[in-house]
């Protein structure tokens, strides 16, 4: 791949890159509900179904081959943690999308994990330039706790929504809220408006 095709997360390039309430962290935390899964290549499979033309299962080779990105952001954890400057790469949320051509009635996304795990996003969320399916962090494949074999990153919002061990994405027509958003954490996220818990 081209090594100068690196997308910026906009929020990178804020002056101010630290949200309210957060605190910059070196280390990297490990936050998970539940066991972190050991997750067999062999079995992984990626599936895109729902309000899509014609639905997809892709095996690990079949994702592996699909083109990539790169993509430079900061985390933000609600639970006050923030780590900046971390550099992702692997397969746009755009590929994905166009891997079974969306319905004019996908509105929502719920991405599901291994074990259980999901989360929602609005389409126009989970489009964005900067949303990627990550199978690498700054240049070396993800640690089995951080995610592997992919993990989803969503740079501009509360990072439980970047969920790890993917097995797949549902396209909707309505919102369905995902394992921490039916807990309590807001349905949207977005730490540039302490968007932590919700309001309902
Ligand atoms: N499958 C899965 N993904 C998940 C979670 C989880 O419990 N299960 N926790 C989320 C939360 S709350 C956070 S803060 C981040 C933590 O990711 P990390 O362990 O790589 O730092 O993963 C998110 N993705
Ligand atoms: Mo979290």
């Amino acid at each position: 791949m081209d090594e100068k095709t690196i997308i910026k997360s906009p929020d990178t390039k804020r002056e101010k890159r630290l949200p309210p309430g957060q605190h910059e962290t070196e280390k990297w935390p490990t936050l998970q509900a539940g066991q972190i899964p050991q997750v067999e290549i062999k079995n992984w499979t990626f599936e895109i179904y729902g309000e899509v033309e014609e639905r997809k299962k892709l095996n690990f080779k079949e994702f592996m081959d699909l083109p990539r990105v790169r993509v430079f952001s900061d985390i933000h954890c609600v639970t006050t943690w923030s780590r900046l400057d971390n550099l992702w790469e692997g397969v746009s949320s755009r590929v994905i999308a166009e891997k079974v051509s969306l319905k004019q009635t996908a509105r929502f996304v719920l991405v599901h994990s291994v074990g259980g795990y999901s989360t929602n996003l609005r389409i126009g969320d989970f489009l964005q330039e900067d949303v990627l399916f990550a199978i690498r962090h700054d240049d070396k494949v993800l640690e089995p706790k951080h995610g592997f074999p992919v993990r989803l990153v969503v740079p501009r919002l509360y990072f439980w929504k970047s969920a790890k061990w993917v097995r797949g994405v549902e396209f909707l027509q309505k919102e369905v809220p995902g394992f921490w958003e039916s807990r309590g954490y807001h349905r949207h996220g977005d730490p540039w408006k302490e968007q932590r818990y919700s309001d309902v």
